[in-house]
């Protein structure tokens, strides 16, 4: 059985394992707002594990396409307060930032992920991977938040995603990172069109060929919207849901969403659904 290793945890991929967001912003696309004092984003932190979440993805910076940038200071504030109570109470936290201060601050605070969506494109943040024991998330986003939805193009979406993946984690292992320490993402809606997001999940089994753990955040994304018609993020369950087992049958096995109970649900019975003895 293969594991993920993220400082003091390893966590079993034998199967799917749901990262339960919680978003101390008050701009986020879909639960901004909600858990903008510390309490209430501990609250949910705990709230989500008891519902069967394996991680705790706390994020201070939304990255909705023209997001405005937060300062570190201001990032380190919102996020600091929650990953030190969550960590102290044994839960994995992955720190959901793009920013080396803030993911240094965090690691020191408890989080034992550093999810980040730029990439580790900044050296500076490749640097604190791998001063730390810490695992990672490698996720593909095309340029930054402000520009990536526009007219995103690729010749084949799949093997440019699969083909950065590779390259940065490449990266991540020179610098001293182990592989067993390093997820990758295909970063659904970074820089995407419909196409493109329908293309990479109808072809995830690539990017599970690359031979890291594949991370998939599909949860009330705007190609389910696109997809459904549903113009409310909070009201993409049943797509969300939809997407993530879909996404895990065919080689996702961390699942980040923002409804935990109902997913870890509907995984649990797609996956008895699929076993074959
Ligand atoms: N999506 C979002 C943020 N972080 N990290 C990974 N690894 N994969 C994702 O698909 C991903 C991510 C965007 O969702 P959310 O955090 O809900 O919104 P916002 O960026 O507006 O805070």
């Amino acid at each position: 059985m293969s594991v993920w290793r993220c400082g003091r945890f390893e966590l079993a991929l034998d199967q799917p394992l749901v990262m339960a967001v919680v978003n101390v912003t008050p701009d986020s696309f879909s639960d901004g707002g909600t858990y903008e004092d510390p309490a209430s984003a501990v609250a949910a932190g705990e709230r989500f594990i008891a519902e069967g979440a394996a991680i705790v993805d706390v994020g201070g910076e939304s990255t909705r396409p023209g997001a405005c940038m937060v300062m570190p200071a201001e990032e380190i504030a919102r996020v600091r307060p929650v990953v030190l109570r969550l960590a102290a109470e044994g839960v994995p936290i992955s720190i959901d930032t793009r920013n080396a201060e803030v993911a240094r601050a965090c690691v020191e605070a408890g989080a034992s992920i550093i999810n980040d969506v730029s990439g580790f494109r900044d050296p500076a943040m490749v640097q604190i991977a791998a001063e730390s024991d810490a695992g990672v998330v490698v996720m593909h986003m095309l340029g930054n938040p402000a520009t990536m939805q526009r007219s995103p193009r690729y010749d084949d979406v799949v093997r440019e995603v699969g083909g950065y993946l590779i390259a940065q984690a490449t990266q991540l292992e020179a610098a001293g990172v182990a592989r067993d320490r390093i997820a990758v993402d295909p970063g659904i809606g970074f820089g995407k069109t419909l196409a493109h997001n329908l293309e990479l999940l109808r072809r995830l089994h690539e990017i599970e060929a690359l031979g890291y753990p594949v991370v998939i955040g599909v949860s009330r994304k705007r190609f389910i919207g696109e997809l459904t018609g549903v113009d409310v993020p909070a009201e993409r369950l049943g797509g969300s849901i939809a997407a993530a087992c879909w996404a895990a049958e065919h080689g996702a096995v961390v699942l980040r969403v923002h409804d935990v109970a109902p997913t870890v649900q509907a995984l649990g019975v797609t996956a008895t659904l699929a076993a074959r003895d």
